[in-house]
C-alpha cells in the first residue's frame, strides 16, 4: 500500500482555487500608494456623486454612515501579484449609494483626496460587488490603507479600490484613470489576468 505525497505545499499557489493565476498568498497587508498619504478628518470628509447630466448628490460623514453599512468578507488581489484571503471590512454598498442617484451612465471615474483616479464600469460597482469601506478587521481604516474611507472592488485588481475616495463622476464613455493612463488595463479582472494593455 503506497502513501502518496503530492507535494501540496509547493503547489499550493496554483492549486488553491481561491487564488487567481500568477498570484501568491500573503498574510501581510502591503501598503501601495503612488504618493503621500492624505490625512482627512471625518469632519471635513464628504462623498459626492456627479452624474453625466451634472447633477450632484453628496453626503457628510454622518449622513453617509446613516445610509446603512454592511459587513464584507472577501479576498483581494493586487496586480503586483499578492493576494490576501478572507479579509473583513465594513462599508456602504454602492447599490445603496446608487439608490440616491439618477443616471443612465455606464462608467464611473473614482476620485480620491490627493488626486488619484481610477475608472470602473457601473456593472462592476453595482450588484453587491463594491463598497465604500471605512473599517478593516473591526478597526477604523488606517490612513495608509485609505482611511477614512476607500473604494473596495474586490473582484477587480486592487488598484481599482481607490483609497481616500471622495467621489464618483459618472460617464457615458469609458476613460482611463491614473494607472490606466500608465499602462494598466481598463477593466482589471484578476481571473483572466487583465493586468496591462
Ligand atoms: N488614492 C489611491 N488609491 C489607491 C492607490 C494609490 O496610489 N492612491 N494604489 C492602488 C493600488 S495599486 C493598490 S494595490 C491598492 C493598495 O491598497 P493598500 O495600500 O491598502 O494595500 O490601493 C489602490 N488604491
Ligand atoms: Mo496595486
Amino acid at each position: 500500500m503506497a502513501v502518496f505525497s503530492r507535494g501540496f505545499g509547493s503547489r499550493r499557489r496554483e492549486s488553491n482555487p481561491q487564488v487567481p493565476p500568477g498570484q501568491y498568498l500573503t498574510d501581510d497587508f502591503p501598503v501601495l500608494s503612488a504618493g503621500p498619504t492624505p490625512r482627512i478628518e471625518t469632519a471635513e470628509w464628504s462623498f459626492e456623486v456627479r452624474s453625466e447630466s451634472g447633477d450632484r448628490v453628496s453626503w457628510s460623514w454622518d449622513e453617509f454612515l446613516a445610509l446603512g453599512a454592511e459587513e464584507i468578507s472577501t479576498d483581494i488581489h493586487c496586480v503586483t501579484r499578492w493576494s490576501k484571503l478572507g479579509t473583513s471590512w465594513r462599508g456602504i454598498s454602492l447599490d445603496t449609494v446608487f439608490d440616491h442617484v439618477e443616471t443612465d451612465a455606464s462608467y464611473a471615474m473614482a476620485h480620491s483626496y490627493g488626486g488619484y483616479t481610477t475608472n470602473i464600469a457601473l456593472d462592476d460597482l453595482l450588484g453587491g460587488k463594491a463598497w465604500i469601506a471605512f473599517e478593516f478587521e473591526g478597526e477604523p481604516l488606517d490612513p495608509e490603507h485609505g482611511g477614512p474611507a476607500r473604494l473596495l472592488v474586490p473582484h477587480l485588481y486592487f488598484w481599482k479600490s481607490a483609497k481616500w475616495v471622495r467621489g464618483l463622476t459618472l460617464m457615458e464613455e469609458d476613460e482611463p484613470g491614473f494607472w490606466e493612463q500608465n499602462g494598466y488595463n481598463m477593466h482589471g479582472d484578476p481571473w483572466t489576468e487583465e493586468r496591462y494593455w
